[in-house]
Order: structure tokens, then sequence, then C-alpha cells
């Protein structure tokens, strides 16, 4: 007769006693096959593994008692059930509450239908791959395995989520804020090392008056306290020759890509009046800047990011639309649409007009004057990644305004108390802080 089988859906990131107790004990029912969840099928649910699907198969399929790995591409069991209609399923039985309960009712009634059998073993008590996760966490993460992350999170979610940081508490808001919606836990992916809020909180205008050395200390503090990537805002990147450096100097220290705008001149921030006009870059001088950069990076991953100022200078769609593609032929790995219009109309119209030219090559755009628009639309549009480019900033400042006057009009701070985060509270965010 032949082997039974025996189904086991794993991420098979953290490989730990109590993985290796529920492949010995599925192993005994028959040949043991491992579904490991796909990097798609994980990001809309929790972070990324730290390790590559890849990489993760190489480590499960070595394991004793593993017949064969196969990928599920979908948070669902269902679908790899329905495909390879094994004899038994088998879960660690702590998936009775919570989100998790449904995804149980569901592979009761799918084994139900397949005449099979559901076995339900005592998860390993204190040894949960979740909480690992976030013991692992507070350990941080390499510049390599970060800088890669943001490549593999394009290709595993339909828009990447990036906030604005300008500093080490800021990066914390960004790798710990979460809300639950419709069951699914919901955060940021990465943070965007925006021009304009870096100068700002350091009292300085957004001129490309602070660089890239300064820049990098306020980096250094966000790369400590965080494991996701970022996304570097390089203004006009400065010379070709200067560019070059910038671009080993951001992957040396792990960030995932830098964005340069075609503009010249005086750099002024692109949400400044309308009477403010910048030139645009000859289209062939921003190439070459893009193409040495291309040329003079070390690692695959790192990524350059072509930003298209057109529609800021009052030129047409059709205009950014000749110059993305010039840059994507440089080499540009992504495109950065801008545009301080409100309807966000003109942005859909290059969106769409792109796709049809580049299925693949990542849009960015940044919904500061258009932020009616939703992340379903961008979506919809082909938009690839989403940045809120300057509101922790702007959220702090009129918090400690507030605070500010009302120490002055009492002449004391216990009124400014309900406004301020308890000292205890601040004491306890930090790790480490006894
Ligand atoms: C920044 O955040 O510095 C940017 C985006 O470059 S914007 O301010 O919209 O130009
Ligand atoms: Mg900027």
């Amino acid at each position: 007769m032949a082997m039974k089988t025996v189904y086991l859906g794993l991420t098979g990131d953290i490989i730990h006693p109590g993985i290796i107790n529920i492949i010995t004990e599925g192993a005994t029912y028959g040949n043991l096959i491992v579904g490991l969840l796909t990097d798609s099928a994980i990001a809309p649910h929790k972070r990324l593994p730290y390790l590559t699907f890849e990489q993760r198969k190489a480590v499960v399929q070595q394991i004793k008692g593993v017949v064969e790995v196969v990928p599920q591409e979908d948070w669902s069991y269902v679908p790899n059930l329905l495909k390879y209609k094994p004899d038994y399923i088998i879960h660690g039985d702590d998936w009775m509450t919570g989100p998790e309960s449904k995804i149980r009712a569901e592979v009761f009634e799918t084994m139900a239908r397949l005449g099979g059998e559901v076995i339900e073993i005592p998860y390993t008590k204190g040894l949960n791959s979740s909480a690992l996760v976030e013991q692992q966490r507070s350990l941080g993460t390499t510049p390599e395995i970060r800088l890669g992350t943001l490549r593999r999170l394009l290709a595993a979610k339909p828009i990447v989520r990036i906030l604005e940081v300008h500093h080490g508490l800021s990066g914390l808001i960004v790798e710990h804020v979460a809300v639950q919606k419709n069951g699914e836990t919901v955060s940021f992916d990465g943070m965007w090392s925006s021009s304009l809020t870096d100068s700002t909180s350091k009292g300085k205008p957004d001129i490309e008056a602070v660089d890239l050395t300064t820049r990098l200390q306020g980096i250094t503090d966000i790369l400590e306290c965080t494991t996701k990537p970022i996304i570097y805002d390089g203004d006009t990147g400065g010379l070709a020759e200067h560019f070059v450096y910038t671009v080993r100097t951001l992957e040396r220290n792990g960030v995932s890509a830098v964005i340069i705008e075609d503009k010249v001149g005086l750099k002024k921030n692109s949400l400044f009046g309308t009477d403010v006009k910048q030139d645009l870059a000859p289209i062939e001088e921003f190439s070459e800047k893009i193409s040495m950069g291309k040329r003079a990076q070390v690692t695959k991953s790192f990524m350059i990011i072509a930003r298209l100022e057109a529609l800021i200078a009052g030129q047409s769609v059709e205009e950014a639309l000749k110059r993305a593609f010039a840059y994507v032929e440089a080499g540009a790995d992504g495109v950065m649409i801008h545009s301080k219009e409100k309807s966000g109309d003109d942005i859909k119209a290059f969106c769409l007009a792109f796709r049809k030219v580049y299925s693949h090559i990542p849009i960015v755009v940044v919904p500061t004057t258009y932020n009616h628009r939703t992340e379903e639309e961008f979506i919809e549009w082909g938009v690839n990644i989403v940045i809120y480019a300057n509101h922790l900033l702007r959220a702090s400042y009129p918090a400690m305004v507030n605070v500010a006057q009302s120490i002055l009009e009492h002449g004391r701070s216990k009124e400014a108390d309900p406004l301020c985060m308890p000292i205890k509270e601040i004491l306890e965010l930090i790790p480490g802080t006894k």
C-alpha cells in the first residue's frame, strides 16, 4: 500500500525544538510534505522572514523526517491541501483561538471533504516562532539583510508602505506601530529619510545644505534601533562624480535605495509655492548620472530610483513619461512621479501610461497634496511604493508648541501633563533603560 502523506505548513525562519517536535511527530504518520510559505503568502499578514524563501528551503529540506518541500503561495492552507490531497495535516494546537481559528475551521472542512484527518499536537510551551522573531528583532539585523529587504517586499506585496523618519525615535515608530484592521495586522514596511524633515529638524532650509556625512549621523541612529529598510532622499544627487560615492556609502550602511530628482540649480523643496520654478536637468545629463550610479554600486540589490520633477515644473504628463522612459533605459530601477496638484489626476494618468510600457519597473508616489487618494487606488494605478514623506515631523511640531504654550500660560507644567507621555512610559520606551 502507498505510504500515507502528511502536510505541514511552515515559515521556517527560525528552527526551534517545537518545530523539530512537530516534524518528528508528523513523520510517524507517513511521508511528510512541508508547505513552505512564500514571501508573498506571508507579507500581507506579518513582517517578512529574515531569510529568503530559497534560504529557508535549503534549511528545512535537510531536517530529518522531511520528505519534500513545496511552496505554499497562500496564507490559507486550502489551495495546497486541494493540490496535494494529503491523508493528514499536522498543526500545533495553538490555533484554536484568535485570527488563526478561521484558518483552522477551513482546514477541518477541507480535510473532511478530502477524507483526510487533522492532527493537532500540543505546541511546545514557551517556544513560539513569532515570539522568537520578536526576540531576534531586538538583536537587530545586518546591512546586507536590510538592504535586500526592499526588493523582497516589492516582489511580495501589492504596495510597499513607507513613512518618513528623521531620528531614532521616529524610526522606532515605523518599526513598532501597528493597527488591527479586518483581523489583519497593518504596519509600515520601511522608512523614508527625507531631505525636508532632516533639514527642518536641524533648523535648516531644504536646499541641499545638509551634507551626506551629517545626514548619515542621523541615519546611523535610525539603523541602530530598527530593522526595516530605508529609502534615502538623495535630492539631485549632486555632481555625477559625487553621486557615485553617495551610492557606495549608502550601500555600505545597508540603505536599500536612493531617489534622485531631475532638477538643476539651487534645489528647493518641490512643494514650494507655484511661483518657484525650477529648471529640469537635460535628459542626457541626468541619465548619465543614473548610469554612473548603477555602475558604481557593489551589491545587486541596491536601487537607484529616478524622481521626475516635470509635473512640479509645470510640464506635461507626456514630458514626464518621455523622461521616465529615458531614465529607465539608463538603468533606473524605479521611477518616482511627483506633483503638487491636488486631485492626483496627473499622477494617475502618468502611472497608467507608464504601466502600458513597463509592466514591472516600480513606481513610487508621494501623496502629500493629493492625500485623499487611498492605497487601494494606487494599487489600481500600478503604484508599488507609497511614501508618506513628512508626517511624523509635521505631527511633532504642533504637539511641542502646544506644550510650550501651556507652560507659559500657567507658569507651571501640570496642565501640560495630559499632552505629554507619562514619565514611566518614556523611561520604558527604549529597551535597556532600566
Ligand atoms: C522630501 O521629503 O524631502 C521630499 C519629498 O523630497 S517632497 O518634500 O514632497 O519634495
Ligand atoms: Mg527632499
